[in-house]
């Protein structure tokens, strides 16, 4: 934070109401409310008696919306179940422009100007101050204006010169006016890649590669009512001709402008406009866009729910970059975490959210190809837009701390991600291929992509990528000998001689995996009869549907084909049906049956018992109450539930179940699968297939004296500096390394 203390608010030279102060918006009697969501009726019933949504609500999950005295009285009526977050809406406003007003003057060193939420006038004087104290590195730039005339600002901050070719990063905040810990959030970025421009070294770093802007207020006619007038003012402050104001800018963007999730009633709190990019301030951020064609990655800030949300807004579908989309924010979200503990979401807007179209971040990503986020920032509900002034300093940090892991990850011209988490542990004796996405931000950057890898800490090896599809590409990890320890990295060359790695610290952070092999224990796939099973145990009680093995006949409830349809056609399943036959047809009724097998191993430290099985339960007269029970038994009297599943898919699922915490190493292992109808009649059917239980050690090899998996000249070295003496070397135990010893040596040389 910089000791700025020379910087006090100056007054707002571009206020439209410089003359006798705006009449305040009574919000008298209201109050925000969060309502539990059980059903679609209840979310169309809050909506229809609220006046504005705060956060958004989903059924089955909870929300706060904005209530008048009247509506609350209404909710009371109803079968809604809610809690009151703010009882006084004017209250809780009222305070807080008291805490703003007793703040002491112009307190602006160390943390204290983001003890309170600041006015534009402050964030403008701010602005100034920020480039007068730097200019070797930031400078004042000016976007364009607003619908009634005042400057769109922010600041350039690098260390690279004006025109120099370098990828740029753009964040911006307040498209919604009321939304203040988000202008505080974009001021805290440009405050800290300033103070931390000579001293941290990772903004050191980031400003000598990349170019930064960073716009506070997108929306300052929005911004400055929702201090003198209408502290809840969300929209710009359009005159729509109707007796209503204002369009929201976060749905004016033109890409799939005019979408779901977005309003075509000017007097919505998510109206559209009337065309996209009908607005001063979207269309001004457009053409900074169009004017910085360097802009790699973009973070557009708002508050609350505490989510940093990917493109798509305007559809459900991913966008062909989802896994890297994730990745990065799976590292936006750890960064938090490890900066206050906070918890938030990653995901794509649609899904995590709700749909929105004409979104800033859908145009950014699908019009310019710029990695995009919209960052939520705090709280989750408690106070949602009036932050707690406490509260305004972890949120910014933990946002900016967000905004560095991204620009050191997607500010480069090229950036890495895995598709899937970098496996802990490798099968031996096979490859393993990795998905990785090499999304080339400056197009033509890219030379040569390779996976690096070290094998027991010797020399670092390289493999070129293979181009899947799109930025999609293939790292094939050689298949390696059980005990082995793997590291690993990606490395992308550049245009220039420089690279991009992921980890980005590579090699001295990398992905390490230990070399296991599968031992399978006992394997059972149904194909042949085994009589040692139990299709139906005495004291089952379903009167229809016991198990049988066979070729199932498919219902619209039950399985047509076995698992491993390639490798045999059988399986065990509840009830053999007739061709044609209703979803009914040799459904389980009545009560239990059971699938029990014989001992299938004696237990081994680290065994997993896996298994395929289908189940369906969501159809008939009461559905979706029963469940599906496994138990694991280490003396086939008493049986321990290893799990239970309630949820229906008519598709084969893959279990996969630790053994250590449910039966002693040395125990006999039994398993059973208990398909039940209990209570009101439902159609339950089930299947299993392909049980097996299965442990991950290597075996030893004699004459692997390191324990590397190999037999290699590393063990022959030391056996022979063993030699005549005992040691690890001498695998016949008769006390002295010798010809016997060596002989086991060199037959297994791998
Ligand atoms: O609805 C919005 O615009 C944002 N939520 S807010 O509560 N701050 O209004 C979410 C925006 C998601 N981003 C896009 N749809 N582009
Ligand atoms: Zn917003």
């Amino acid at each position: 934070m910089l000791p700025l203390l020379s910087i006090i608010a100056v007054s707002c030279a571009f206020n439209a109401n410089d003359g006798a102060p705006p009449e305040r918006h009574s919000y008298a009697g209201e109050s925000v409310v969060r309502v539990k969501l059980k059903s679609i009726r209840d979310v169309r019933l809050i909506d229809a008696l609220s006046i504005d949504m705060w956060s958004h609500g989903i059924y089955g999950g909870v929300a706060e919306y904005q209530v008048t005295p009247e509506q609350r009285r209404a909710i009371d009526a109803s079968h809604l179940e809610y809690c009151v977050m703010i009882d006084d809406l004017d209250a809780a406003i009222a305070a807080e422009r008291k805490r703003i007003e007793d703040a002491p003057e112009g307190g602006v060193a160390d943390f204290a100007w983001f003890a309170q939420p600041k006015d534009l006038a402050a964030i403008n004087a701010r602005l100034d101050a920020l480039a007068a104290l730097r200019p070797d590195i930031a400078s004042i730039v000016t976007v364009g204006t607003s619908l009634e005339g005042r400057p769109i600002r922010g600041l350039r901050i690098s260390a690279l010169a004006v025109g120099t070719p370098a990828p740029a990063i753009l964040f911006d905040a307040t498209q919604h006016a009321r939304e203040w810990a988000a202008a505080m959030t974009g001021m805290f970025c440009a405050d800290q890649l300033i103070e931390g421009a000579d001293n941290d070294p990772r903004i050191h770093t980031l400003l000598s590669q990349i170019e930064f802007f960073v716009i506070p207020c997108v929306n300052p006619d929005g911004y400055s009512h929702s201090w003198t007038t209408a502290r809840l003012w969300r929209k710009n402050r359009r005159n729509n001709g109707d007796g209503t104001f204002g369009v929201d800018l976060n749905r004016n963007w033109g890409y799939q402008w005019g979408g779901a999730g977005a309003s075509s009633d000017p007097a919505s709190e998510t109206y559209r406009g009337l065309a996209a990019f009908s607005e001063p301030e979207s269309a001004a951020m457009r053409d900074f866009y169009n004017a910085h064609p360097n802009i790699v990655a973009n973070i557009d800030f708002h508050s609350y729910s505490q989510l940093v949300l990917a493109p798509w807004g305007y559809t459900t579908a991913p966008n062909a970059e989802a896994a890297l989309f994730q990745s990065i924010g799976e590292a936006m979200k750890g960064a938090i975490a490890s900066e206050t503990g906070a918890n938030y979401i990653a995901g794509p807007i649609g899904t995590t959210l709700y749909l929105a179209s004409g979104g800033s971040v859908d145009w950014s990503y699908g019009a310019r190809g710029a990695l995009s986020w919209t960052i939520e920032v705090r709280d989750t509900g408690t106070y949602g837009f009036i932050i707690p002034d406490g509260e305004i300093l972890p949120c910014v940090r933990e946002s900016f701390a967000a905004a560095l892991t991204m620009a050191e990850i997607a500010g480069r011209p090229a950036v890495i991600s895995l598709d899937a988490a970098f496996p802990a542990t490798l099968m031996s004796g096979v490859a393993t291929t990795l998905a990785v996405r090499v999304h080339e931000a400056v197009a033509g950057s890219v030379t040569d992509r390779s996976l690096m890898r070290r094998v027991n800490g010797q020399a670092w090896q390289s493999t070129a990528l293979t181009l899947d599809s799109g930025d999609l590409y293939l790292a094939v990890i050689p298949p390696l000998p059980c005990g082995a320890t793997v590291d690993c990295y990606i490395e992308v060359a550049l245009v220039g001689g420089s690279s991009v790695r992921y980890p980005t610290t590579a090699p001295s952070a990398v992905l390490t995996a230990a070399v296991v092999a599968e031992q399978v224990l006992a394997e059972y796939p149904f194909e042949v009869a085994n009589t040692q099973w139990s299709y139906g145990i005495a004291g089952d009680s379903a009167t229809s549907g016991v198990w049988v093995r066979g070729d199932p006949i498919a219902t619209s409830a039950q399985c047509e084909d076995d698992h491993t349809a390639a490798a045999g056609v059988q399986c065990a399943f509840t009830g053999q049906g007739t061709v044609g036959g209703s979803a009914g047809a040799a459904d389980v009724d009545g009560g239990v049956t059971t699938l029990l097998s014989p001992v299938l191993c004696t237990m081994t430290a680290g065994a997993r018992l896996q298994y395929w099985y289908w189940y369906s339960n969501n159809l008939g007269g009461a559905p979706n109450l029963d469940e599906f029970v496994v138990q694991v038994s280490a003396n086939g009297t008493s049986w321990t539930t290893a799990a239970t599943v309630q949820s229906s898919a008519t598709a084969w699922r893959a279990a996969d179940i630790a053994l250590d915490a449910l039966i002693p190493v040395g125990a006999p292992v039994r398993v059973k699968f208990v398909a039940q109808d209990l209570n009101a009649g439902s159609l339950v059917e089930a299947a299993i297939d392909d049980v097996r239980i299965l442990t991950t050690a290597c075996t030893a090899i004699a004459g692997d004296v390191n324990g590397d998996g190999i037999v290699n000249g590393q063990d022959l070295s030391t056996l022979l500096s063993q030699w005549g003496s005992s040691g690890s070397a001498d695998f016949d135990g008769d006390g002295s390394v010798s010809g016997p010893d060596l002989a086991v040596l060199l037959s297994n040389w791998s």
